[in-house]
């Protein structure tokens, strides 16, 4: 017997808070939960991005990031960055609003990065772990898909970092 349908629906740069309104889950990161990410202290109150997830469809989750815009001393806003657990789970995501940076690693240190404004995509391999930089002036907002059962490695990020990171040199972001 078929399971019921589900409604299709579409997400753009404007009507995602409605997206947002349906989502089962919704995480706020603080600067306290950041502590160990950036170089300096972030001030604890502040929030530096919110997540919201969509219950999964289809074998695959829907997840939007609103990255704030700001810096920690020199360092751009940025999430945390995992490994997805699964090694054949990769990961698309799409930008609605602003502008950033996906930083992407491998286990044995292979760097890469993406630059994302609205309409540009990133493709994320498996095996490659990612952290999303906001660059922007204005909230960078971005939708993600992935398979459900990715599993979220962000111990080996927490512990080890990020091989690169994007700070504000004269004025403009620089991967360093
Ligand atoms: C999930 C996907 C995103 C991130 C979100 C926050 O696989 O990559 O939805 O969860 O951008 O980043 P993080 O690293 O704190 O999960
Ligand atoms: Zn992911």
């Amino acid at each position: 017997m078929n399971a019921a349908a589900e409604n299709p629906f579409g997400i753009n740069s404007k009507n995602y808070p409605e997206f947002m309104g349906r989502c089962s889950e919704h995480i706020v990161r603080k600067g306290k939960d950041m502590a160990d990410y950036f170089t300096e202290s972030p001030e604890p109150d502040k929030i530096i991005y919110e997540v919201y997830e969509a219950e999964s469809q289809a074998n695959m989750r829907t997840a939007l990031t609103v990255l704030k815009p700001g810096k920690v001393g020199t360092e751009y806003h940025m999430t945390k960055g995992h490994f997805h657990e699964d090694p054949e789970a990769g990961e698309v995501y799409f930008c609605l609003k602003g502008r950033g940076i996906i930083l992407m690693q491998t286990r044995d240190g292979r760097t890469d990065e993406v630059w994302l404004e609205p309409g540009s995509v990133a493709c994320i391999p498996p095996l490659w772990a990612h952290r999303t930089v906001n660059v922007g002036n204005y909230d960078f907002v971005m939708l993600a898909i992935f398979p459900t059962d990715s599993g979220h490695d962000y111990g080996t990020i927490e512990k080890e970092g990020f091989i690169k990171r994007v700070v504000e040199e004269n004025g403009v972001p620089k991967v360093v």
